[in-house]
């Protein structure tokens, strides 16, 4: 008997030992799916915090309910380690680690390549091995594949290597991970073949593609298909400002479109993990390729203005009004990157506060789900709206949460620089919209 017919029998049946690495928004999540489907899952993190918490089955990722983590890991189906010298029990390895830029808008590929080190290092003939994160196309084929044939092994007989997007949308009610249909691209057709097939045995529709370099690129033409959008509709907005035209109804008009067309919203900026970061790691291996990814990096930039575009207009609402912007006092409404989650990474509200700062106003802010902000020069708690909002001389809406009372703040509020429309169908002199 071959790897292949080896492991393709311990995939059917179940007794595949499966490991992912990386517990995080991603990784847990397609653990668990794993575990409810049968397997025994091995989760491997450098986090101890987060590997005792999975073993309490107490869990810190919103999709995954500790009422479904807990009885997984009590049935001995899912358990998780420090110790990376588990993958040699392993027979089949996810790798779900970061791939953040780093501030020269580069990619950071350390978190994957210390993974990979350890995988090279205890992983044996039959394995498979997916790459998750997110990353340039051609990371698989050109850097993951020889650090796993350094040892004699070769891809395709001797173990099996695929590339396969995440595409978990945090919090998303209707998408989760074990109903969002799976691409997954191997380095050659038999590792596309086992690829598929291991997925298939816990997700409900896999997409198999060509190539690694295929499925890598599937993800970024997702995520970098919004940023560009995003960035056209900022641009919008400004130039509808200049016009006097009121780009809200104009997007929301062009909505009732029944076909070929896509609504998107100017904000305040582009937040967020996956929207602001991707589209650079293509624009990155493009360039090495002596290509320039214009659209890309217009984009980046339009989107990179909209804070100073939201503290612009928040400096002409008070001066039309007889106050200066310095030592005025504006509450920031909503600092997470988007309405109704608490995460704050890359948040656009974030860049506005410094700015604010920068020009010497004084800031405060509410956000139910981000009790305390604590970043470089900031140093702030969340107030609570009623008290905070009467007192400003500007509130700005920069997070539409879907907590907020905002009838209530329009009674309370002296001025509203409203950059997410949340006041829509509000009509009042001290509303200021994007
Ligand atoms: N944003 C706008 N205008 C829009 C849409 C978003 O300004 O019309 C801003 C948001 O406020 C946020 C940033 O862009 O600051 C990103 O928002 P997002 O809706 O794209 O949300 P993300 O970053 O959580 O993107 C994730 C992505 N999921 C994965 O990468 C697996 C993305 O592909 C999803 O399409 C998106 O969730 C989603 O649809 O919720």
């Amino acid at each position: 008997m071959n790897f292949s017919e080896a492991l393709e029998n311990k995939i059917r049946n179940r007794t595949a030992q499966v490991g992912v690495v990386g517990l995080g928004y991603v990784g847990l999540p397609l653990a668990v799916e794993f575990a409810r489907a049968g397997f025994a899952v091995t989760g491997i993190d450098v986090n101890e915090r987060k590997t005792a918490r999975v073993n309490a089955g107490d869990s810190y990722v919103t999709d995954v309910p500790s009422e479904v983590l807990k009885p997984l890991v009590e049935a001995g189906k899912l358990r998780a380690t420090t110790d990376f010298a588990r993958i040699a029990e392993l027979d089949t390895v996810n790798i779900c680690v970061p791939t953040p830029l780093r501030k020269t808008k580069d990619p950071d590929m350390s978190y994957i390549v210390s993974a990979c080190q350890q995988i090279a290092k205890y992983m044996h003939p039959g394995m498979l091995i997916i790459l998750e994160s997110t990353t340039y196309p051609g990371t698989t084929d050109e850097l993951l594949l020889p650090m796993f044939e350094g040892g004699g092994l070769r891809a395709g007989c001797d173990f099996f290597l695929c590339f396969s997007p995440e595409r978990v949308d945090p919090g998303n009610p209707t998408y989760q991970t074990a109903n969002i249909p799976k691409v997954v691209g191997g380095v050659t057709p038999e590792c596309t073949r086992m690829g598929a097939l291991f997925y298939e045995q816990a997700l409900q529709k896999v997409v198999p593609v060509s190539s690694t370099q295929v499925a890598e690129m599937v993800k970024l033409l997702e995520n970098t298909f919004r940023m560009i959008n995003i960035g056209m509709v900022n641009e919008l907005a400004i130039m509808c400002d200049r016009m006097g035209i009121d780009v809200w109804e104009v997007i929301d008009a062009a909505a009732t479109k029944p076909f070929g067309f896509m609504p998107f919203y100017p904000g305040p900026g582009l937040g967020g993990h996956c929207i602001p970061v991707d589209p650079f790691y293509l624009s990155w291996k493009t360039r090495q390729a002596g290509i320039e990814a214009r659209f890309i990096e217009l984009a980046g930039y339009i989107n990179g203005q909209m804070p100073h575009y939201v503290v612009d207009k928040i400096q002409n609402a008070l001066n039309e009004r007889g106050k200066a912007l310095k030592d005025a006092h504006v509450h920031v409404l909503g600092v997470a990157y988007k309405k109704d989650i608490d995460d704050i990474r890359e948040s656009p509200a974030l860049d506005v506060m410094h700015l604010l700062m920068r020009r010497k106003a004084r800031v405060s802010y509410s956000d139910p789900y981000v009790p305390e902000l604590v970043s470089d020069s900031l140093e702030l708690k969340s107030e609570p709206v009623e008290e905070a909002a009467p007192k400003a001389d500007c509130v700005v809406i920069i997070t539409n949460h879907s907590a907020f009372d905002y009838a209530r703040l329009l009674e309370q509020a002296q001025l509203i620089v409203d950059t997410r429309n949340a006041l829509k169908g509000f009509r009042s002199p001290k509303i200021v919209r994007l």
